[in-house]
């Protein structure tokens, strides 16, 4: 059967901005990009398949600038409609002629996001079928792809506790029911990736909580998705997002290196990767370019949320990163390894609550665009010019000499490596780290 057309061809969301082209650096044109040269080749590879950016609907489509002291800010035309299914399918036909102007590959989406608002879970099923239908008949028409698809398991009341670890195995199956539903639906439109944020996975108080219990849930029903996959032959990568808090006091997938912790648990090393969101590392701690060097040294690099917190209070503010050099060090992290797979990077940010009018939703991802191309491009000089990898292998040098290859050695025990430093005593000096040096090369390479 034929995907279901659009009823708003002759309607535009944005009436204002054409499609949005690459004109160059010299550009005053502020609906142009500047840096993005799609078809540009960066270390042998085309700049939109290095990048492979997507657009998300529920930061750009769904929320209306409300925030817990007011009401919404934005009055989008596709939010007025009173009957739900035609706003629903207003903010579909909005979100694809947004992609179409953006010209970026990919878009992103929880199944709640879709679909309009469902009292009960056999709605939200029901609904989710027809939205899929819609979404594959845009596809068609407009080559967009999907980068993945994710099941809201943290906004309805009954997920106050979490989804897959909720205290109550009614909930769960709840939850189960809404991944493998969400999931099927991703794989129909030939998703890349499927992701799993654990939204309320965690917990505020051990008061009430067993921690023990809860991980083995997780853990169990990790496994559960993992093995749906395989059955319904999903290709694309599963994915967890880390985050430390926000919604919940503590969480189970706290950062890249907790989630390596409880796959190791499970059995499930290899079957998930991460999506490394930059706010979400700087909330825990750390910087964007250590969650993707983590991921890259454990094997579990999957696809990126790319966004950046506020400097000043550290909080999950999901604005457009525009910060050149952040994203440069991530980089600089990253392409070594072969760059991404299946993942993308997803505008996972909003514009703020000020910036009600439409066109600051093109404004605000042209900026993110442009942030990460001239990245790329700065990346690109940073690496060619072996400054760092040179220095690293000098760093090193030791480990692949005699003494090095000795340490490593699996025959080798305490006693006898000790025994190296007793007979010969302490050989080594201290080297400078040169730090000040090398971020200097950093900077005087950013383009
Ligand atoms: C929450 C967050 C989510 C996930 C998808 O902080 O980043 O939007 O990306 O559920
Ligand atoms: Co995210």
């Amino acid at each position: 059967m034929p995907h279901p057309s659009s009823s708003y061809d002759d309607v535009s969301f944005f009436p204002e901005v054409d499609p949005i082209i690459f004109k160059g650096p010299g550009s005053d044109d502020p609906l142009s990009y500047q840096y993005y040269d799609k078809g540009r080749t960066v270390l042998g590879r085309r700049m939109e398949d290095h990048l492979r950016m997507a657009v998300c609907y529920w930061h750009t489509f769904c929320w209306d600038g409300f925030d817990i002291f007011g009401a919404g800010t934005f009055s989008r035309a596709w939010h007025q409609p009173t009957d739900l299914v035609e706003a629903a399918d207003q903010k579909m036909a909005a979100a694809f002629e947004f992609f179409e102007k953006l010209g970026l590959p990919y878009y992103c989406f929880h199944d709640v996001d879709i679909t309009p608002p469902s009292p009960n879970p056999d709605d939200l099923a029901r609904n989710l079928v027809r939205a899929a239908d819609h979404l594959a008949g845009y596809q068609e028409r407009s080559g967009k792809k999907l980068l993945w698809g994710t099941a809201n398991l943290f906004s309805h009341p009954r997920y106050a506790a979490g989804g897959l670890t909720n205290p109550d195995p009614e909930v769960v199956a709840c939850a189960l029911r809404q991944v493998r539903d969400c999931l099927n639906a991703t794989h129909q439109l030939g998703g890349a990736n499927y992701v799993l944020w654990g939204g309320r996975e965690g917990y505020d108080t051990l008061l009430n909580t067993d921690l023990r219990r809860e991980r083995e849930h997780l853990g169990r029903f990790l496994s559960l998705v993992v093995e749906h996959k395989h059955k319904i032959g999903f290709k694309g990568k599963i994915l967890i997002e880390p985050k430390p808090h926000e919604p919940m006091y503590h969480q189970y997938d706290f950062d890249t290196a907790t989630i390596y912790g409880l796959l190791k648990q499970f059995d499930l090393c290899g079957e998930v990767h991460v999506n490394i969101e930059p706010n979400h590392a700087t909330l825990s701690g750390h910087s964007f370019a250590h969650e993707i060097a983590t991921a890259v040294s454990l094997d579990m690099m999957g696809s990126i949320d790319i966004n950046c917190g506020n400097a000043q209070n550290g909080w999950d503010t999901d604005q457009f990163n525009l910060d050149v050099r952040d994203i440069t060090l991530a980089l600089v992290e990253l392409l070594p390894s072969g760059g991404l797979d299946t993942g993308g990077f997803n505008f996972d940010a909003k514009v703020r609550r000020q910036s009600s009018h439409p066109t600051d939703l093109f404004y605000g991802h042209i900026g993110g665009v442009d942030a990460l191309a001239r990245a790329l491009l700065s990346a690109e000089k940073i690496i060619e010019a072996g400054v760092l990898e040179s220095f690293k292998a000098d760093r090193y040098s030791g480990w692949s000499q005699d003494l090095g290859a000795k340490l490593l050695h699996e025959a080798a025990d305490l006693d006898h490596l000790a025994d190296h430093a007793s007979a010969n005593g302490v050989n080594g000096s201290h080297h400078s780290g040169r730090q000040e040096y090398l971020e200097a090369f950093v900077n005087r390479n950013l383009v």
